[in-house]
């Protein structure tokens, strides 16, 4: 399928905005866009250049003018906007988190991998040419023995008890907020960088705020402010992660150091350019560029030469086009889909469920009784590393 690829999308934030930059970005159309209010949808086809204004979502994934469907709501609307395009025929990207309970996202992932079109949550962090860069060297062996893989995901946009947001009400955002919103993207970048996956885990989820301020009235908090882990996974490394919304100073360092027993590699979100190769005999910092990186599955990633920072929107552009060419039926390395969806949402429910029972809980294994050769292109890496 060579013609333009048309985007519908649901949803006028901060996130309908990055889709909608994306989309351009690699030559689509965004063809209709919806809101709250028709008021909400006029307004964003004027600010996103969108061709029109749908009545409804509903009317937007129904449109025969919609080929990939943008999902850009608040959680609690995921599941049902998603099954509807799926039953449309339409090839669909999803915000994380695929759905606010562990069951609507196994119902997501099976009718997606019967569908037939591609249906992608955006863990946008695989798309730095630096997480590829790490990916690559660990798949060939380079670390040694990955036995520690630690870090922390730290923001501060809700660092004060005057802020809050529609993701702070469990009823929109979901049970679990600061886990469920940016610890899965820390848990995604650390299986899909290393080939391992968390066995099990014990957890502590905790808030810095006990009430916040809504429409002018103090209101207790059901959601954490930030969660402590510690975890094992399936290939015997051991494992640390903090998540926190409230770090004053911390915008949004998602941070990792991979550690091995001939290099370790660590990322920093906040200054994405770099991966830091640590070495007993020296370290280096490699800067992201085509010919700076030694491996074409991250060099593929640098559009530019060294020096000229590839950022967020970057790594969401480089995501859309992934997700636009596997729409167009290229077989494409590495993508996140409904499957990457609810692995994060186990690992969410397992923290929440070693919350209450203050115990060690066990993560399933999304592939269980697959044969290594049927997983995901995710799982070669577990074979190289053997
Ligand atoms: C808010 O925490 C947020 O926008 C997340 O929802 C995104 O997934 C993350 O990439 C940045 O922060």
């Amino acid at each position: 399928m060579t013609r333009t690829l048309r985007a519908g999308i649901i949803g006028t934030g901060f996130m309908g905005a990055v889709h909608a930059h994306a989309v351009r970005a690699n030559g689509g159309i965004v063809s209709e866009i919806s809101g709250r209010t028709p008021e909400s949808a006029a307004d964003a086809a004027i600010r996103l250049h969108a061709l029109e204004a749908a009545p409804s979502p509903e009317a937007l994934i129904d449109s025969d003018q919609v080929d990939v469907v943008h999902i850009c709501t608040p959680n609690a609307t995921h599941a049902a906007l998603a099954k509807r395009a799926i039953a449309a025929g339409k090839h669909v990207v999803c915000e994380k988190p695929l759905a606010t309970t562990l069951e609507d996202a196994q119902k997501l992932r099976d009718l997606a991998d019967g569908a037939g079109t591609v249906a992608a949550v955006p863990f946008v962090y695989r798309f730095y040419p630096a997480v590829r860069e790490a990916r690559a060297r660990i798949a060939r062996g380079e670390a040694g023995n990955l036995w520690l893989l630690h870090g922390s995901y730290l923001q501060d946009w809700l660092a004060s008890s005057d802020a809050t947001n529609w993701r702070v009400d469990p009823a929109a955002g979901g049970t679990s907020r600061a886990f469920g919103d940016i610890g899965v993207h820390w848990c995604d970048l650390m299986e899909f960088a290393t080939g391992h996956r968390i066995s099990r885990l014990v957890a502590r989820t905790s808030r810095a705020f006990a009430q916040r301020a809504s429409k002018g009235v103090m209101r207790d908090v059901g959601t954490e402010d930030g969660a402590a882990l510690l975890f094992e996974t399936d290939r015997g490394a051991t494992g640390s992660l903090v998540v926190s919304q409230v770090t004053p100073g911390r915008k949004n360092r998602l941070w990792f150091s991979f550690d091995g027993t001939e290099e370790s590699f660590s990322f920093n979100q906040e200054q994405p350019d770099t991966l830091w190769v640590g070495g007993s005999r020296g370290s280096i910092r490699v800067p992201s560029g085509p010919d700076t990186l030694s491996y074409p599955e991250s060099q593929r990633y640098a559009r530019l030469p060294a020096g000229h920072p590839h950022g967020y929107q970057d790594s969401f552009n480089a995501f859309i086009a992934d997700v636009y060419a596997a729409a167009r039926g290229e077989s494409i390395d590495g993508l996140p889909t409904f499957r990457d969806g609810l692995r994060a949402a186990q690992i969410t429910q397992a923290v929440l469920d070693s919350t209450a029972t203050n115990a060690w809980v066990d993560v399933p294994d999304i592939d269980a009784g697959l044969p290594l050769s049927a997983r995901t292109p995710d799982q070669p890496a577990l074979e190289r590393q053997s």
